[in-house]
């Protein structure tokens, strides 16, 4: 028998439902354009699906929610053949635990679905340090201090110099070779069907297979304000969007996660396309 008690509750789960409801309906609003290439809507090959998640930056607890998500839809919505899974870079920095992220990266990929781990350029950074003078005052400045710290890297970056090689030396030995593999092997793209992944955005006018590196993982300008066609439909992470955009020519998921929350998942299949975002569940 339901009491008073038990029917405010069901009225307060209700509501707390509908706001979810309606803060999901307009995070996953009407894409402002259609993808497409050369004017036709773009799709995935028959019998394919696609997972593709924007940058996690450090950020362990969101990386298990999303694959949760993912897990869960694929028990929903099961697929009628081969599921991919792409991680759009920048695994490390900002967050807490990219210590974690990387470790989980190397010891538990979601079973059942083919992974491809793309290069963010804060990964670039990270595995060019871990060798040789770089930019590690910026890498610091910009998150390093969190991935160092979750290393157990005590302590202010030392200056240029012998005190700075001796540090290097420190940080090498402290990230297991497994995770220097994990950072060496990352890809700058992948491409399937008529959608191209990668961590930042393309160059216009260069051909899909010619981009250079640093384009693919640092590019703003020049590519996010381009409204012709790319040669495909461009699923990118990079730069951070409230919710995501959905243009003709790209797809940008990089939601903030690392401060927001919000790691953003985009499945396709066909020629739709949906979103999964944490935080909701
Ligand atoms: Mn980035």
């Amino acid at each position: 028998m339901l009491t008073v008690g038990d029917g405010l509750r069901v009225v307060e789960a209700s509501v707390v439902k509908d706001v979810c409801n309606a803060v999901i309906q307009w995070f996953r609003a009407e894409p402002e354009r259609v993808p497409s290439v050369d004017g036709r809507p773009a799709t995935l090959p028959p019998g394919r699906r696609v997972y593709a998640v924007g940058d996690i930056h450090g950020r362990y607890d969101l990386l298990l929610e999303i694959e949760r998500l993912i897990q869960s839809d694929l028990r929903d919505h099961p697929p009628e053949g081969f599921v991919d899974l792409v991680y759009l870079g920048d695994f490390i920095d900002r967050g807490p635990a990219s210590r974690q992220v990387i470790e989980h990266m190397v010891h538990h990929p979601l079973q059942g679905v083919t992974t491809h781990y793309l290069l963010g350029n804060h990964d670039a950074w990270f595995r060019e340090l871990l060798v040789e003078p770089g930019p590690e005052a910026e890498w610091w400045r910009y998150g390093g201090r969190e991935t160092a710290a979750s290393y157990e890297m005590q302590g202010e970056l030392p200056p240029p110099g012998p005190e700075r090689e001796a540090w290097r030396t420190r940080l090498r030995r402290r990230v297991p070779a497994s995770h220097r593999r994990f950072l060496n092997e990352l890809c700058t793209s992948w491409r399937l069907g008529d959608y191209f992944f990668c961590h930042a955005g393309v160059r216009p006018g260069v051909a899909l297979d010619l981009q250079g590196q640093n384009d693919l993982i640092w590019i703003r300008r020049g590519f996010l304000e381009h409204e012709g066609d790319l040669g495909a439909v461009v699923v990118h992470g990079h730069t951070i969007v409230e919710r995501p955009v959905v243009k003709a020519n790209r797809i940008g998921i990089d939601t903030g996660a690392f401060r927001s929350d919000r790691l953003t998942g985009l499945v396709l299949e066909g020629a739709a396309q949906r979103f999964l975002v944490t935080g909701w569940a």
